[in-house]
């Protein structure tokens, strides 16, 4: 139970400010000193506080007295303490408890925002709005806030709560509106519900675009994605394992016309290794589960817990997933993306052939570690599956040709060696499989000729990761977030700013926190940990440990930089500072298959192989990277793996660039993947992470919404009752906001632009349809008439 404030206000808004405390006396006054000036909040006796408990976990308190900077709270539970005044932060009044967007709140301290989330989740009110950022805190259970009756809601606007239907439902007005791209971008932690909040989006649009039939096979892209490209990790049983973006296109008459995958970064290691209790990718264990008699004798299948590379983690199923059914599934979403029965098979065929792979094993054959394939049913029955002979795979896997002078030699591999070489073959295939059923869907949901060019971008990436142990994977993907951070800092606040400024409306200056020094640490030319990573790659000498000496030699200064003990180095992150271990950075960033391992695929009689294969030359004239370049040059040489990443994620950003976009910041209450139960220390940490408790204090301070006057003018001109039509597009406007009795501090007018406080606009929107649909009803009353 909570403790009853007695001064309680009579009215929620302003008045609180002014009632609480003096320092929060305007809307737009700075706003910074809500979240650390309390003294003289605490001087006021009987108002509710919070007070940090000794383990961390905010608690309300009532302070019963205050003397010198000393205060006397109550807790809830009816313990009384004596604690220091500047110790506690203000409390909302509780007729302000779970309002829908934290911008209403009069303390936008983090215990106030933590509790308002939390008591919302606690009624399965997952969504709350930040400004205007969508956070969703992941219920882990099923809730009943979806399905076509909640669709319809949204899109007749008969429900307001914040939801992502609604964030979509504005991706798509603004997208007719303003003509312009947008794009729903959505981040968060593994398992916090960002793939399941893409769906959702999809979902929607679906449903309001939907008409034409291509919007289904759109909607079984996402089980075929996910038998392929997701994984049960130990934070989600579905997680996925790269990052996606969904561009769906629309016609003219706001139909969905098509629509673009583009994956970035897949996870290959997953195929040949993975650690306790994980899985490797969902597919596998479909295949063996649900293969229907005839495939599983084609295949030579086993059950799942005798391959190697699916055992070694000790895990085989998911609790409540039925794989066989699974598999059923995937295979009618392939049927209706038009991927042919016989490319199905072959795909199947590469799946068994990689688990195959894995059990393909070497004997000694002298004593200087050399290596020959075991000629038994593994050998025997990948050759099959890819469709070359015994001897040539043999060869492929323990045998590789170099090129020393001019003279063409082979050389015996080592047992590591050979594993390794294998390994990477198998890491191959499946990468190449992945990249080409992205490509076959592409071709099955490619956009007609008549596009009209408008998309709406769903943007589904692996949020910052921060582990006890950070490798490369981390180190890209906690790169990707910096870009993407940048682009939402940029968004919410630079642009606003600049324009404000520009628009000479009088807006105090806002700090925030920029990462380019962060960005710059990366991407830096010749001195960035990118470009050292690569040049290192480069060296045949090159190690994991040069590669880290050589960071601390250049980058030491730097701001962003430590360096650490050994072969490890530290980034501060937007979102805090992040230790990585340089140990297979070198190997990663290089990615090789050696030239053997592709001359082998494109000889294979299957044409999935040979495809793979050239897909694979192709890349290979590209700029070199590869230690063996200089000594023998018989290798494949390719973009490094960093370098690729970067320049995806730069076409990324400039796609982006030129829309309007939509942010969902995706929240998990707690690492138990389990329903009502939510962490506060954790939530916080999310919350700062994402810039959320940023974005509700600076927009709330600002005018969100603007409009040129030519186009306010036009689209809300027709409501005047006076004729204006003589009129500039600034005098009619201003006719408009004194008609609708808009309040003179809810806008600005700018000098080419108006300016409005959120959700003024919405007001005269709603007037808009309301009287358009009247006009609309007369008109076909008229005609009915005539007829
Ligand atoms: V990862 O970075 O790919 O590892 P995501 O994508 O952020 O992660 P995901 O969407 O896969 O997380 O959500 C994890 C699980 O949370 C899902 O499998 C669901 O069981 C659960 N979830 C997420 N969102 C919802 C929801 N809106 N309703 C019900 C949900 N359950
Ligand atoms: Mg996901």
């Amino acid at each position: 139970n909570m403790v009853l404030v007695e001064d309680r206000p009579s009215v929620a808004g302003e008045d609180l400010d002014t009632a609480a405390s003096p320092l929060c006396s305007s809307t737009t006054s700075n706003s910074d000193r809500r979240w650390s000036d309390t003294g003289s909040y605490a001087a006021r006796k009987k108002l509710q506080s919070w007070f940090q408990l000794p383990h961390g976990n905010w608690e309300l308190a009532k302070i019963l007295s205050t003397s010198g900077n000393e205060s006397v709270i109550s807790l809830p539970e009816g313990k009384v303490l004596k604690v220091k005044s500047e110790t506690l932060v203000p409390a909302n009044p509780d007729i302000l408890d779970g309002v829908d967007d934290l911008m209403q709140l009069s303390y936008l301290n983090e215990p106030s925002v933590l509790f308002n989330l939390q008591h919302r989740y606690n009624r399965d009110m997952i969504y709350t709005k930040a400004g205007p950022v969508l956070v969703a805190i992941n219920p882990f259970k099923v809730v009943p806030l979806y399905g076509n009756d909640y669709i319809e809601a949204y899109k007749n606007k008969s429900i307001e709560s914040p939801h992502v239907y609604a964030i979509t439902d504005t991706a798509i007005r603004e997208m007719i509106r303003d003509e312009v791209n947008q794009s729903i971008i959505i981040s968060g932690e593994s398992g916090a519900g960002k793939t399941e909040t893409a769906k959702i989006a999809m979902q929607y649009l679906a449903a309001l675009g939907g008409g034409s039939g291509i919007e289904y096979e759109i909607l079984k892209t996402n089980p075929i994605l996910e038998a392929f490209g997701n994984a049960k990790t130990l934070r989600n049983d579905n997680s996925s394992r790269f990052g996606k973006l969904i561009e769906i296109h629309f016609s003219e008459s706001g139909k969905i016309s098509g629509a673009k995958i583009q994956t970035f970064l897949l996870e290959k290691s997953r195929v040949v290794q993975c650690s306790e209790g994980e899985r490797s990718y969902h597919i596998f264990y479909q295949l063996c589960a649900g293969a229907s008699h005839v495939l599983r004798e084609k295949l030579n299948l086993k059950s799942v817990d005798e391959y190697k590379y699916l055992k070694q983690s000790n895990c085989y199923s998911i609790s409540g997933v039925d794989d066989a059914e699974q598999f059923r599934i995937v295979k009618e979403a392939l049927d209706i993306v038009h991927v042919s029965k016989e490319d199905q098979e072959s795909v199947f065929a590469m799946l068994a052939a990689v688990l195959w792979l894995g059990d393909v094993s070497f004997t000694m054959i002298d004593n200087e570690n050399h290596v020959e394939v075991v000629e038994d049913e593994s050998l025997v029955t990948v050759a099959k599956l890819i469709g070359c002979s015994t001897g040539e795979l043999n060869l492929a896997l323990s045998r590789r040709k170099m090129r020393v002078g001019n003279d063409n030699i082979v050389q015996k591999l080592t047992h590591s060696q050979a594993i390794e070489t294998r390994d990477a073959l198998a890491k191959s295939i499946y990468a190449c499989l992945f990249e080409w059923l992205v490509e076959q869907i592409n071709k099955s949901l490619a956009v007609g000729k008549r596009r009209t060019g408008r998309s709406i971008s769903i943007l589904d990436i692996y949020g910052f990761e921060s582990f006890h142990r950070n490798s490369f994977e981390q180190f890209c993907i906690n790169y990707a977030n910096e870009r993407l951070q940048q682009h939402f800092n940029r968004h919410l606040f630079k642009l606003e700013q600049e324009e404000y400024i520009q628009d000479g409306i009088d807006w105090a200056k806002v700090d925030f926190d920029d990462n380019q020094d962060c960005l710059n640490l990366f991407e830096k030319k010749p001195l960035g940990l990118l470009s050292l990573l690569d040049e290192e790659s480069t060296f045949p000498n090159g190690t994991d440990l040069t590669f880290a000496n050589k960071l601390k030699q250049h980058l030491n200064s730097k701001p962003c930089f430590k360096g650490d003990r050994g072969k490890a180095f530290s980034v501060s992150h937007f979102a805090g500072e992040v230790t990585y271990d340089t140990t297979g950075f070198l190997e990663k960033n290089r990615d090789l298959l050696h030239l053997d391992s592709i001359q082998l695929l494109s000889s294979c009689l299957c044409h999935l192989p040979q495809i793979f294969a050239a897909n694979m030359l192709v890349q290979s004239e590209k700029p070199v990277v590869g230690p063996l370049h200089k000594a023998g040059g018989a290798d494949s040489q390719k973009l490094s793996v960093a370098t690729k990443f970067k320049s995806q994620l730069f076409q990324l950003m400039q796609r982006l660039e030129n829309t309007t976009p939509h942010f969902i910041r995706c929240i998990k209450p707690n690492n138990l993947q389990s329903p009502r139960l939510y962490e506060q220390e954790l939530v916080l940490q999310q919350l700062r992470c994402c810039g959320v408790l940023e974005v509700v204090r600076i927009s709330r301070s600002g005018f969100p919404t603007r409009m040129s006057h030519q186009k306010f003018a036009k689209r809300y001109g027709f409501l005047l009752l006076d004729n204006v039509a003589s009129q500039d597009p600034l005098s009619v406007s201003v006719a408009i906001l004194h008609q609708f009795n808009i309040l003179p501090e809810m806008y600005q007018v700018g000098y080419t632009k108006l300016f409005f406080r959120t959700g003024q606009i919405g007001v005269l929107e709603d007037t808009r349809n309301r009287t358009l649909h009247g006009i609309l009803c007369v008109q076909s009353c008229f005609r009915g008439h005539q007829a």
